[in-house]
């Protein structure tokens, strides 16, 4: 039996190969969620099964009208690429249990059913054909496996449950080469780590493919943070925002009637840009048609964020780094990501009367220009005050109406960008300021 060692010891040798095995995804940025499973043919969200209180023989009759057409991994991967996404994450069985691999634990899979196709082979073809690295969801919580709920208060279906949950990821990270995240996802009906033997489980996956990035849902912290439906950083940690494409549904919903709730190009760049300020991730949703298309909703607005980030993807992609202090800097209409001695304004108005003040930058600032065509910016600065004076009347970007102004400042090596909130006003409340 190999030799596990305990909590304390695995926290400190994952967190010693951290930044290695983090490097790729913390410059990636923006990833695709794909959603994807027996629940796209009914097209009334992935919670169906549980939500209208399916019989398990009943709803497994859904699997023989499951019938994803040829390729269409291949144009998830494809919206993917043309998005500036870097990294997919299918998810190979959600909580309805049914696996879409050649499973040998699980025979209610896409290879006995429905397709009669392993798409997990599929999709990892497609990834690697686009150069995406490769993600798997695994769900815990499974409605369809018979031990799936008695887990919680008998030892010996939890067993059999965990070595079930246990083997399925194995088959997953055995079975199609490198893998690059395992991305669970609701540890229900245990509520600790201890119940799944996380703790022993995802140290053997680690010994399996020793490069994986887990996230923070198997009841251990692992590599980053998963916040969901909302665009927020987690203090001191690698996070990542999940959110659907339409504030609604992970799995397919219709496409004619989900349009108007979608997210369009500039409400992606909010999130990116949030993203990108904090130092995080974007992992976007798709919820594929029943036939495995793209949602219709979903290709304009994704085209044209990858048009946007074509030109202005050095604001977003990269080492970026937070600064020290929260907001009150900058100017209150523009997002600002920072690399190093480059600070990026991403303004959502092209500025009225062509003028842009930026408060609180104490370190001179050397050079001003539209990132996306390099046109240098004549600029003044006094006062912990950048002024940006007579701005192109036709500087507005195109794309997205999304304009990036690229500043870089005079930072000694190894030094920040100096700022202070308010910095030009005498000090309130006694000298604390607005805190
Ligand atoms: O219950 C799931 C849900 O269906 C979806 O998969 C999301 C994606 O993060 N995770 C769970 C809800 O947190």
């Amino acid at each position: 039996m190999a030799q596990f060692v305990s909590k304390s010891e695995y926290e400190e040798i994952t967190a010693a190969s951290r930044d290695a095995r983090m490097a790729w995804w913390r410059e990636a940025r923006f990833g695709m969620f794909i959603h994807y499973g027996l629940y796209s043919a009914l097209g009334r969200h992935e919670w169906a099964m549980a939500s209208e209180n399916w019989p398990v023989n009943e709803y497994e009759k859904l699997a023989a009208g499951f019938l994803p057409k040829q390729g269409a991994p291949n144009e998830w991967a494809a919206l993917a690429k043309k998005a500036g996404m870097k990294y997919m994450v299918l998810t190979t069985r959600h909580h309805e249990g049914f696996s879409l691999w050649d499973s040998k634990v699980n025979p209610y899979n896409s290879v006995n059913y429905g397709p009669k196709r392993d798409i997990v082979r599929e999709f990892v073809e497609a990834c690697r054909a686009n150069n995406m690295r490769i993600g798997f969801y695994t769900s815990l919580m499974d409605w369809h496996h018979p031990d799936g709920g008695a887990a919680a208060y008998d030892s010996a279906a939890r067993k059999r449950f965990n070595d079930y949950i246990y083997t399925l990821n194995e088959e997953l990270l055995t079975q199609y080469g490198k893998i690059d995240i395992l991305w669970y996802d609701v540890a229900r009906p245990m509520e600790n780590y201890e119940g799944w033997n996380s703790l022993e489980i995802n140290q053997r996956l680690r010994a399996i493919q020793p490069d994986i990035i887990i996230n923070n849902r198997s009841r251990l912290d692992e590599d980053f943070g998963t916040p969901e439906e909302r665009v927020t950083a987690e203090k001191d940690r690698d996070w990542e925002s999940c959110m659907t494409f339409n504030g609604l549904s992970w799995g397919y919903v219709d496409s004619a009637q989900a349009g108007p709730h979608s997210y369009n190009a500039q409400r992606i760049l909010k999130m990116l840009a949030t993203c990108s300020e904090g130092a995080g991730n974007l992992l976007l949703n798709i919820g594929p048609q029943p036939d495995g298309s793209v949602p219709p909703e979903a290709v304009e607005p994704l085209t044209t964020v990858g048009k946007w980030l074509a030109k202005n993807g050095e604001a977003a992609y990269g080492k970026v780094s937070r600064f020290k202090e929260g907001g009150g800097i900058g100017s209150r209409l523009c997002s600002m990501s920072k690399k190093g001695k480059i600070v990026y304004l991403w303004n959502w108005i092209w500025p009225p009367n062509r003028e842009l003040i930026l408060g609180g930058f104490k370190t001179p600032l050397v050079s001003a220009k539209l990132l996306a065509d390099g046109r240098s910016l004549p600029f003044t600065q006094e006062k912990y005050r950048i002024i940006l004076k007579n701005l192109p009347a036709d500087g507005r970007e195109p794309v997205a109406g999304v304009t990036v102004i690229a500043l870089e400042f005079n930072v000694k090596p190894g030094e920040e960008i100096e700022t202070q909130r308010f910095a030009a006003r005498p000090p309130l409340n006694g000298g604390r300021v607005f805190e």
